[in-house]
């Protein structure tokens, strides 16, 4: 289903004044507005293929209904959150979830609605009916080598569709790893993993990047062979210059400082790309800034800081991408929420005072440091975002236009209300 473009404008229209005078307020105190608004345009978030229906947990799922029930009819709801809010501008695939049947079509279908194909996704953490070896006891870690190979060739083939759809990068997330003490030579772990990676590294594309997935836990519990920012970065040093780690917020131990390593990382030129998403507790995938806004403007604070400082284009030069699981939220209300929590993280980043604060650091001014982050922090950047996405054709109030115009009403009438899509 797509959005005539006659109900975006009416919305528009209906929301000017009230915008404008949020707008106009905010634009007067921005130096450069021109291209902060600019930067806010051209950054676009991936959404994940595989977060748009509902997701569940062991105890239960609670499907809303209408969901999409093909790959098609997944570019077509990413296709509708970009009509809506133009910084959803790809989708990342995962494989087997969502194998393409027709590579023409699907690009066709994608280029209809304005969007590009992010990393394609791998998975070896699931025993695919068929499957000659399973994974129970991991894949490329696994102590038995065809099993390993088994898991290599899947990541080969990964890479295959991925070029076929114009995509240019793989991500690798395992969840090998051990449940007790014991069960697992960590030492042979790393080099099986390792020397799996390499024979995957050795068929990317020479414009290919791979980032590699780290997570503290789940599902094993014990110990996970790409456990943290430390063991990803290390395997990426020795891949190669096309390998990077991927920051996924939810895979970090309670506290970790997630912008200080996103700093460390940038610093080695070893960020690849994020997955996005909130947590309180554990890998809870929940809406972007949904827990802790304050954590995610942080990140994007060493993130504007960082990319700065080597002179990347933000827009292009890391793979922004959202990962999350939706238990009990309209899978794309979720989705516009996340997207809109970025791009305000994002905007409050650019606002702050860089001059200032490198000589409040320098001068020991723990105060006046603080100050002027919160200050980006506590400014309503919310105008500034909405007037990019009116100016690039989207809805001054997404979620608003989402219901206004019963998008899910229309999608479960045409689809029906007991669809499940794949994925998580
Ligand atoms: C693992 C993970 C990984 C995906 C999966 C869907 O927790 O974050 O990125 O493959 O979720
Ligand atoms: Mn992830």
């Amino acid at each position: 289903m797509s959005l005539e473009k006659y109900l975006i404008e009416a919305h528009n229209n209906e929301q000017l004044q009230q915008h404008k005078r949020g707008f106009e307020f905010i634009a007067a105190g921005v130096p450069q507005v021109e291209e902060l608004l600019q930067k806010l345009i051209d950054f676009q978030v991936a959404i994940p293929s595989w977060a748009l229906g509902t997701g569940g947990t062991r105890f239960g799922r609670f499907g809303g209904g209408g969901e999409p029930r093909s790959l098609e009819e997944k570019i077509e709801d990413v296709g509708l959150l970009h009509q809506l809010n133009r910084s959803s501008g790809a989708i990342s695939l995962h494989i087997p979830w969502d194998i393409p049947q027709n590579y023409n079509n699907i690009r066709a279908l994608a280029a209809q609605y304005g969007l590009k194909f992010d990393a394609v996704n791998s998975n070896t953490f699931q025993d695919q009916p068929g499957q000659l070896l399973s994974y129970k006891f991991g894949s490329m870690q696994h102590m038995d080598r065809t099993v390993r190979k088994q898991a290599v060739d899947h990541n080969i083939e990964v890479i295959r569709h991925g070029v076929e759809l114009g995509s240019e990068s793989l991500t690798v997330w395992l969840s090998d790893g051990s449940c007790f003490p014991g069960q697992l030579n960590f030492r042979k772990a790393f080099q099986n993993t390792l020397e799996s990676l390499q024979q995957i590294y050795s068929a990317l594309p020479p414009n290919w990047k791979m980032f590699v997935e780290y997570k503290a836990y789940e599902p094993n519990f014990y110990s996970t062979t790409v456990g943290d920012w430390g063991q990803s970065l290390l395997y990426a040093q020795k891949l190669g210059a096309q390998a990077y780690t991927l920051v996924d917020l939810g895979h970090h131990l309670p506290n970790a400082n997630i912008e200080q390593i996103v700093s460390l990382l940038l610093m080695e030129g070893k960020l690849g790309g994020f997955h996005f998403n909130d947590s309180k507790y554990g890998d809870d995938d929940l809406t972007v800034g949904s827990m802790r806004p304050y954590q995610l403007f942080l990140i994007f604070n060493e993130l504007v800081e960082g990319m700065d400082a080597r002179h990347m284009n933000h827009a292009t030069d890391l793979g922004w991408m959202i990962d999350a699981s939706h238990n009990v939220k309209d899978p794309l209300e979720d989705l516009l929420q996340s997207v809109e929590a970025i791009m305000i993280a994002y905007a409050q980043a650019l606002l702050v005072d860089r001059p200032a604060l490198a000589a409040a650091q320098l001068d020991n001014d723990v105060a006046a440091a603080q100050e002027i982050l919160q200050h980006a922090f506590r400014t309503d950047v919310r105008p500034l975002v909405a007037e990019a996405r009116m100016r690039a054709g989207g809805a001054l109030q997404p979620l608003q236009l989402f219901r206004k115009e019963k998008i899910r009403q229309h999608l479960v009438a045409n689809r029906g209300s007991k669809t499940v899509a794949t994925g998580l």
